[in-house]
């Protein structure tokens, strides 16, 4: 019998919408190129990407080298100087709405390209990612439209008298730097509140999910956004798009999302020019779990906190802290319920978990599952490489994993991962469990399991973490705070806190006698 679920049926070519295909109907990879000033360009070097599902190339992708990535900022410019730049607040919300809408229109084309680049599951796509990209350009045109700014009566002690207030502008250009974990999502939070605010934006998706960015271009062009006002460039970090973009004169402002070790180059290349810097860097969160607390909640909630998107959302839960008298019982149910998530192919109604991104990306996890052996781990369930016997052998996929017995300074416990892997710790009382969770250089996320409301209050006041979820887990309110401390990020986004980073404010002060 045909499996429905055969790659033949999850291969993109088939699907994709025809502008991803070059003109190439035929079945051939498609050719994915920049998209700058209004129109798609791309001569030149090209790259390879394959998929994580089965190993095979999906597309192929023109690189950006310096002067496509120059094009592209100095379009970004010209966009800023012509009607872009004199449009007023509600017609840049209603520019948003449109894109919203477009988002909507091309969902099925959307969840195809993401999950044909990163393997995740349709009914994650069709629920967790794509439907934020609307959702983001719907918050902001709302957050935009609502936000006014501050204003004094001044009265001075000479007897001056004189209104202050404050005038938003756009900064410029913004350069946007996005990773593969979840693309659009990611992608649309960022461009989003940059338009809201006024400004023209470069993007430099992933060069492991370059499709959904190519996609929104064409959305941008059918909601009527202006020419130059978004552009995306597509190619690697380092001596490639990202390293061009990051450190063009051009730039006005850096928004990144990646990893803390790409953060610190970028912030490198971003003080010749005293660049603003928005960053959502890595962590190694930690989750809580109180003897007082809903175990079955706990359990399913954990499951969910360490191997959502396969363990790849800089969100997930690495390390849980557990009280010793539930210590014994959650780790085995946490076991069982990692043992029992369903591989299955992208497209189908079961499948719950997912290949890593690459078989590179593979190989470092799969390095740290040794690592957490000769550091002296148990390892629960997982360890491994699962086997299918079809294409997706030639996949990155690797076992979800639970660990105990590793002491809280071993590397397999302080490093970011970024796979379905969570090691499990008891901890005696709440002040060792607070110690335990703010003993790291990161500060992200922080997930809570108790029913004691005091203690939940508590915890969100001792947690060194940008956010502390209680009882839930990537519950979000796009007005809330967003951002990390210490290695975790710089600043915050989300509602108000983006329009002061995608923003300058001017003060004027009229004297008023
Ligand atoms: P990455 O840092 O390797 O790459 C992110 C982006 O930066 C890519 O587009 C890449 O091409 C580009 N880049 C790499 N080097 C560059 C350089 N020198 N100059 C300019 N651009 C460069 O991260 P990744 O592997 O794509 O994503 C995984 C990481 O992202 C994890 O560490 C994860 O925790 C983090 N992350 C954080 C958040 C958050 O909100 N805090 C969200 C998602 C992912
Ligand atoms: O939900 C968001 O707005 C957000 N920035 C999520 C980040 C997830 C990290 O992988």
């Amino acid at each position: 019998m045909s499996d429905p679920q055969a790659p033949g049926t999850i291969a993109p070519t088939a699907a994709w919408p025809e502008s991803l295909r070059d003109g190439d109907p035929g079945g051939s990879p498609p050719r994915l190129r920049h998209f700058v000033n209004g129109a798609f360009t791309g001569a030149g070097a090209t790259f390879d990407k394959v998929s994580p599902v089965t190993g095979r190339t999906v597309a192929e992708v023109a690189e950006a080298d310096a002067a496509t990535v120059d094009a592209a900022v100095h379009a970004a410019r010209a966009a800023l100087r012509g009607p872009w730049g004199a449009a007023s607040v509600p017609q840049r919300a209603a520019a948003l709405r449109r894109v919203a809408d477009e988002l909507d229109r091309r969902f099925e084309d959307l969840v195809t390209a993401e999950v044909a680049d990163t393997g995740k599951s349709v009914p994650q796509a069709r629920t967790l990612d794509i439907p934020r990209g609307a959702a983001n350009f719907r918050a902001f045109a709302d957050i935009i439209a609502a936000t006014g700014t501050e204003s004094f009566t001044t009265v001075t002690a000479t007897g001056a008298h004189a209104l202050n207030y404050a005038v938003r502008k756009p900064v410029g250009v913004v350069a946007v730097v996005v990773p593969w974990n979840l693309p659009l999502l990611l992608l649309t939070w960022k461009v989003a509140p940059a338009l809201a605010c006024g400004n023209a934006v470069v993007v430099k998706p992933s060069e492991e999910t370059p499709s959904s960015a190519t996609l929104l271009a064409e959305v941008m062009a059918a909601a009527g956004i202006p020419d130059g006002v978004f552009n995306v460039v597509h190619g690697f970090g380092p001596g490639s798009a990202g390293e061009h973009l990051t450190g063009h004169p051009g730039v006005d402002a850096i928004t990144f999302t990646g990893e803390t070790a790409t953060g610190r180059a970028i912030m490198r290349a971003a003080a010749d020019g005293v660049t603003a810097v928005s960053f959502e860097l890595g962590g190694k969160n930690a989750g809580l779990v109180f003897a007082d607390a809903d175990l079955d909640a706990a359990v399913a909630g954990s499951v969910r906190s360490s191997f959502t998107n396969g363990g790849q959302v800089c969100l997930c839960t690495e390390r849980l802290l557990v009280a010793r008298p539930v210590f014994e019982e959650f780790t085995q149910r946490l076991a069982k319920g990692a043992g029992e998530l369903v591989y299955g192919w992208p497209s189908g109604d079961e499948t719950m978990t997912m290949p890593l991104i690459s078989t590179g990306h593979r190989d470092k996890v799969l390095g740290y599952y040794d690592l957490a052996r000769a550091e002296g781990a148990t390892v629960h369930t997982g360890g491994g490489v699962p086997r299918f016997g079809d294409a997706r052998d030639g996949g990155a996929y690797v076992q979800p994993t639970v660990l105990t017995g590793l002491a809280a300074g071993a590397r397999t416990n302080t490093e970011e991962i970024f796979g379905p892997v969570v090691h499990v710790a008891p901890f005696d009382d709440e002040e060792e469990a607070y110690a335990l969770a703010n003993d790291t250089d990161y500060g992200l996320a922080a997930t809570v399991w108790t029913r004691d409301v005091g203690r939940a209050h508590r915890a969100g006041a001792r947690l060194d973490a940008g956010l502390v979820w209680v009882n839930t887990w990537f519950l979000r309110d796009l007005r809330t705070p967003f951002g990390g401390v210490k290695a975790s990020g710089i600043g915050r986004e989300g509602g108000a806190h983006s329009l002061d980073f995608y923003s300058e404010l001017t003060n004027v002060c009229v004297e008023l006698t």
